[in-house]
């Protein structure tokens, strides 16, 4: 992937940041400034993208992902393969990770154990002790199982043939050979133990400073782990979901689009692509645009307008790049998406950390600027300005002390209670599609159990779907909070700004960056023990009955009655936990920045001072000022 030299440009950016806070060193007042130079000269020295791939189970993530690399790193199998997160970063040989190495980070003891219960929950069995669950798992029948539990029945499977072999390494840190890679990424009894692997690995991306990470599948069982996921929809710098030409959007898809719809305008860009993979497989080009046509239509019922999408051939491309033969890889379609996949990521991302570090080195410069002109006064102009200075000093810095602690966590609060307002809202909706997809006829033929287990598994599938459904729409209601947080923080800081201004006009803070928030961990599922296997039953005489008579339409209707105070008493309880968290970090944040105002306040006046003193060297303070224009482009 031609990345067009932004390597090179963010190097020298870092470097001119630098140089720039060189010239301020022995300037005390404009330490606050020099301190915001040099962290974002090492943000742009370091710079790295994380590229996160979502999709189906063989959609073709790891497919994809080794096209873009041009090497089969990943590997790539049509049954459930990618198991734990994957994720491919530049060698670090200084901190022990030469190219070649990689670090598996294993689940934890208690993780796998709620991983295994849960599973077992799921097809319905018992069992508190991992001694137990191994010996429920013994236990289970493969032609028992009914078809959505397959995942789960394919893990407990393999927990149960890695046991004796894995068990001890759980919650530690391993680090193996790229040759071992392969084992812990696809082996089943072997990568359902592990969490995390960072391969460290040399390739046309890795030396761009990109991070690519492979996920897993989306499906019933990583569902439980929305958090993870969720960090990476966050924190990417993109988003790329892969679909398989003409498969069908699951039921997995369809929630993860609907999360991507949910959060979309949370980001100041649009950092989401959609790639339509295995177009090697179309019959013609008019086939084509149809798949993509319907992919499109889908992307819309989940609320992604305007989406960027690539039908493209990763099997082809990969080839295309292995035997250096441009045409295959022209003709895969992956060089369109390399294209504009490069402008945005290392075109207008790199712009946009050039342009902030440019803002910092202007700011400095017209610092010094003011001070070489409040200088240039008379000296009875002069001593009436620093006395002037001393008195706005001692109120600004008193009004910043007051407001360090004066955070409006009620507005916050009023702001959560009114989100959470409209999941609830959203979520009776959705209520219907839900249920039907629990209650499904083809459930009830092709489940080999008793038609009350199956009702009361139905139920039970319902329950953890609403409860997925409500945590989903929560976390997305935390990037609208955490955005919250950052306007808030924002609108204080500009306001002392302001203030200080009309007593220090020279006064000039660095830029506000916006703060990285905690997300809460969400891990509740809905209770309502008010629903009784006895009291379902009773709506269910026999399929034909339930599904052609009044028994489904009537189960819905009351049971969608007797879930609306275990629905309330859910988003009330995560209401409650998020305002909470979120008012300690509002707190915590207009603290921190009302500190670096004061801070800033202080050194700025310092220096003004001395200006006004003439203490400073007037003639070396300009030298400074012209130096500082040159590591700034012509404008
Ligand atoms: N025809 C064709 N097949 C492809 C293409 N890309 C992937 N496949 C096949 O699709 C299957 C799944 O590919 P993977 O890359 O393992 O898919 P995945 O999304 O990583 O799957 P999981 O890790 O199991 O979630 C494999 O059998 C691949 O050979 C393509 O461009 N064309
Ligand atoms: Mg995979």
């Amino acid at each position: 992937m031609a990345a067009g030299g932004h390597r090179e440009r963010l190097r020298e950016t870092a470097e001119r940041l630098r140089l720039a806070a060189g010239e301020l060193a022995d300037v005390a007042a404009v330490q606050s400034l020099r301190r915001s130079l040099l962290e974002k000269a090492e943000r742009l020295a370091g710079n790295r993208f994380t590229i996160a791939l979502f999709g189906a189970f063989s959609a073709g993530k790891s497919s994809f992902a080794n096209a873009l690399i041009g090497e089969r790193v990943l590997p790539v199998s049509p049954n459930p393969t990618t198991a734990a997160i994957n994720k491919i970063m530049p060698p670090d040989p200084e901190a022990g990770w030469p190219h070649g190495t990689a670090k598996v980070r294993m689940k934890s003891r208690d993780r796998l154990i709620a991983d295994v219960l849960y599973s077992l929950e799921v097809l319905g069995e018992k069992a508190v002790t991992i001694e137990q669950a191994l010996q429920a798992i013994g236990g289970l029948k493969a032609d028992r199982i009914p078809g959505k539990g397959k995942p789960h029945y394919a893990f407990l499977r393999a927990v149960q043939q890695g046991w004796s072999g894995m068990s001890d390494f759980l919650g530690q840190e391993l680090r193996i050979t790229s040759d071992e890679f392969g084992g812990y990424a696809a082996d089943e009894s072997k990568s359902c133990f592990v969490e995390l692997i960072e391969l460290y690995y040399t390739n046309p991306l890795t030396e761009q400073g990109v991070v690519l990470v492979d996920t897993p599948g989306a499906d019933s069982i990583n569902a439980r782990h929305t958090g993870v996921a969720f960090d990476y929809i966050k924190n990417a710098d993109a988003i790329l979901f892969v679909t398989y030409y003409n498969h069908a959007f699951s039921h997995a898809d369809k929630q993860f689009l609907l999360q991507l719809g949910r959060v979309k305008d949370s980001f100041e860009l649009d950092k989401m692509f959609f790639i339509v993979n295995a177009a090697d497989l179309a019959s013609s080009a008019e086939e084509l645009e149809g798949v993509v046509g319907h992919v499109e239509s889908n992307l819309l019922q989940h609320g992604i307008r305007h989406p960027r999408i690539y039908p493209l051939s990763s099997y082809y491309a990969l080839e295309g790049k292995q035997n250096g033969d441009p045409q295959t890889t022209e003709q895969s379609g992956i060089v369109r998406f390399e294209r504009d996949f490069v402008r945005f990521t290392f075109g207008e991302l790199t712009d946009i950390a050039v342009r902030a570090g440019e803002a910092d080195i202007r700011r400095a410069a017209d610092t010094l600027q003011r001070w070489i002109n409040s200088a240039k006064s008379d000296a009875a102009d002069r001593a009436k300005q620093a006395e002037e200075l001393r008195s706005a000093l001692r109120t600004s810095a008193a009004r910043l002390e007051q407001d360090a602690d004066k955070a409006d966590v009620r507005e916050l609060g009023k702001e959560i209670e009114e989100l959470l307002y409209y999941v609830k809202q959203r979520s009776s909706y959705r209520f219907g599609e839900l249920f039907n997809v629990a209650f499904n006829p083809s459930l009830f033929r092709e489940d080999p159990r008793d038609a009350k287990v199956v009702l009361q598994s139905a139920w039970e599938d319902l329950r953890r779907m609403i409860s997925f459904d409500l945590s989903q729409e929560i976390l997305a209601t935390t990037l609208r909070i955490e955005n919250k947080i950052n306007r808030m923080a924002k609108q204080a800081a500009d306001s002392w700004t302001e203030t200080i201004r009309t007593e220090i006009p020279s006064f000039e803070p660095a830029d506000v960056q916006p703060f990285k928030l905690r997300t809460p961990e969400l891990t509740d599922t809905l209770l309502a023990d008010e629903v009784q296997t006895k009291w379902l039953a009773s709506f269910f005489k026999n399929a034909k009955q339930f599904f052609e008579g009044e028994g489904k339409s009537q189960l819905r209707k009351e049971l969608e009655a007797k879930l609306s105070d275990p629905m309330r008493r859910f988003t009330e309880a995560q209401a409650a936990r998020l305002e909470e968290a979120y008012a300690d970090q509002l707190r915590s944040v207009i603290a921190e920045l009302a500190g670096q105002w004061h801070t800033a306040l202080e050194e700025q006046a310092e220096g003004l001072l001395e200006a006004l003193d003439m203490k400073l060297d007037l003639e070396a303070l300009k030298e400074k000022h012209s130096r500082l224009l040159q590591y700034l482009p012509p404008s």
